[in-house]
């Protein structure tokens, strides 16, 4: 009896052994939780951030992790359910060397077509009639009305004097800023750069519809068009570039509409209506 005690004690020892090494995975478990401090470093940064956003004169309580929220579209922007058409007076950018021409202006264009949309049309005076760096730069906020892919263009006028050739007069600089990607040849970071943005309206309204830029190198005239989200806002900026290149509203419609707008095409004429700028009541 004796000797079956001990082996039952031997047993038992050898069990208890056995249930203590079943435990190894726990040191594991210990190696892997230290990763989690690494990871939460950078949300002290964000914290910081928030305090900075509280000290705005904002009323609105919840949307402090975005301050993007608190801009807001241009007055005078016009929407329609596929486009956002404005005048490029509406800016609250200081005009510097761009001038607006009514037609109390002896420099004011009458022209034998439709005439400029509520008679005023910005010209810009700087720089010289080929070209010139980005100056004067006018800002437009607008929220986009729907997502979708949406092609800039410009109704657009060249005062040439005699003996000009048609392509002097005729461009601007333009980038976009926000929350979009490229719908066109041109990279999404090229949009966002200032670029020469031209076409021909000689001595009569016609448009602006193609950007002058660089793919992989290579120079490529085309056309610009954006993926936009519905409810985003956006920065527009045009600059000053050629001397004289005047423009009467400044339109983003979906590309789906598929708009004819080529060389000297007249927005207005060709284009319903519906896409000019609505005619103020005086
Ligand atoms: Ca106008």
């Amino acid at each position: 009896m004796k000797f079956l005690r001990l082996i039952l004690l031997l047993v038992m020892m050898i069990s208890i052994s056995c249930s203590q090494n079943g435990n190894d995975p726990e040191p594991m478990e210990n190696e892997n939780s230290k990763d989690n401090p690494d990871s939460s470093d950078s949300d002290t940064d964000e914290d910081t951030n928030t305090e900075d956003d509280n000290t705005d004169n904002d009323s609105n309580s919840d949307d402090d992790d975005s301050s993007m929220d608190t801009k807001e579209d241009t007055d005078g922007v016009k929407y329609g359910d596929n486009f956002i058409v404005f005048e490029p007076q509406i800016t609250t950018s200081d005009l510097g060397l761009w001038k607006k021409r009514v037609p109390e202006d002896s420099k004011y264009h009458v022209g034998t077509g439709i005439e400029a949309i509520n008679r005023n049309y910005l010209e810009f005076t700087g720089n010289n009639l080929n070209s010139g760096p980005p100056t004067s730069p006018l800002e437009y906020n607008f929220k986009c009305p729907k997502s979708g892919k949406y092609r800039l263009v410009m109704r657009m006028y060249q005062p040439l004097a005699e003996g000009e050739a048609g392509d002097k007069r005729n461009d601007v600089w333009i980038k976009l800023a926000g929350d979009f990607t490229t719908a066109c040849v041109y990279p999404t970071e090229e949009l966002k750069k200032n670029h020469k943005f031209w076409g021909r309206g000689v001595r009569k309204w016609g448009s602006t519809y193609n950007l002058e830029g660089h793919v992989n190198g290579v120079k490529k005239l085309a056309k610009v068009v954006y993926n936009l989200k519905e409810g985003e806002i956006y920065t527009f900026t045009m600059s000053g570039r050629a001397q004289g290149c005047s423009l009467d509203y400044i339109l983003l419609y979906e590309e789906s509409l598929n708009f004819n707008i080529v060389q000297h095409t007249d927005l207005a004429e060709e284009l319903p209506e519906l896409y000019r700028p609505d005619v103020a009541n005086d």
